[in-house]
């Protein structure tokens, strides 16, 4: 491993366990909704969901829109769209604009299960969903938006392993309050870059300096009119970044580390502008 390349690593041990979990988490309910970054909207998701999930029906929820250009994004909505064979729909977490409509295709999603259940005599019960996805993509955020027009805990049903708590959303729909994770199981560094890009990933796991100047170059890539205005510098390097902040620490050198951190922050936050780190013609 080469000290000035960006290796990220998941410890397999812990795949096992998470994977588990999931499992678990999964057998007690009629439908997921997965929330992908609508940064990454393919590096983002799990390679091996289907895998995972089995026939289990799907919302996908392309979180964070609010940091992405809308017609940008639509592109990507449709490729997912024609891809999955699920419903997709765009979400940010601190509106609740698309409430209305999460839960009604939860609802729908769910039904076949539901009518599954009354064909051997049982009665309707609420739809059960859950919400899946990889780290800091917005799984709480959504789970309490859902939760904030209904506060009523509907109590611990006995899981195999562990009680679970549940929330009634309405009549129709109860949520699994904790979401499920799953770590990932990545060979291909070019998409564990990207994940770091968005926090995705364990800040652990690499330093600020390389993931920076990882992200500028992608940046300056695809968007390099907009970065180059931002941060007023003819090359986006870190070193010119600090150059023009003044960021200069004793000796005169450039400051590296506090602009690296300041990068990061200013793309995460959407200070920027928005962006779309995937590419709508690669898979
Ligand atoms: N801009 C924006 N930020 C969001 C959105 N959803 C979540 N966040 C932020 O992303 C971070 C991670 O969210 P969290 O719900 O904890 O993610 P989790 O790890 O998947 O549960 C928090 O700082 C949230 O405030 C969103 O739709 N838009
Ligand atoms: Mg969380």
């Amino acid at each position: 491993m080469k000290k000035d390349k960006l290796h990220i690593h998941w410890y397999p041990g812990h795949i096992a366990k998470a994977e588990k979990k999931l499992k678990e988490q999964l057998s007690l309910v009629d439908a997921v909704i997965e929330v992908i970054d609508a940064r990454l909207p393919f590096s983002s998701s799990y390679d091996n969901i289907t895998r995972l999930l089995g026939e289990k029906p799907r919302l996908i929820l392309l979180n964070k829109s609010d940091l992405t250009d809308a017609n940008e994004l639509n592109g990507f909505i449709e490729i997912i769209k024609e891809k999955t064979g699920f419903p997709v729909l765009k979400s940010d977490a601190k509106n609740s604009k698309d409430l209305n409509i999460i839960v009604k295709k939860a609802v729908e999603l769910s039904e076949p299960r539901i009518q599954a259940i009354m064909k051997k005599g049982l009665l309707r019960r609420p739809a059960r969903v859950m919400v899946v996805g990889m780290p800091n993509v917005g799984k709480s955020s959504i789970i309490n938006k859902l939760t904030k027009s209904s506060k009523t805990k509907i109590g611990a049903k006995a899981g195999v392993t562990r009680q679970q708590q549940w929330v009634r959303i309405n009549p129709q729909l109860d949520l699994l309050d904790t979401p499920g994770i799953i770590p990932m199981k990545q060979e291909d560094q070019e998409r564990a870059k990207k994940l770091a890009f968005v926090n995705a990933v364990s800040e652990n796991a690499y330093s600020n300096e390389i993931v920076a100047k990882e992200l500028l170059q992608l940046l300056d890539k695809k968007y390099p009119k907009q970065v180059k205005e931002f941060y007023k510098t003819e090359n986006l390097t870190l070193e010119d970044i600090a150059t023009s902040r003044s960021w200069i620490v004793s000796g005169g050198n450039p400051d590296i580390e506090r602009t690296a951190v300041y990068v990061l922050r200013d793309f995460r936050e959407g200070k920027i502008g928005k962006f779309i780190l995937d590419e709508l013609w690669t898979d």
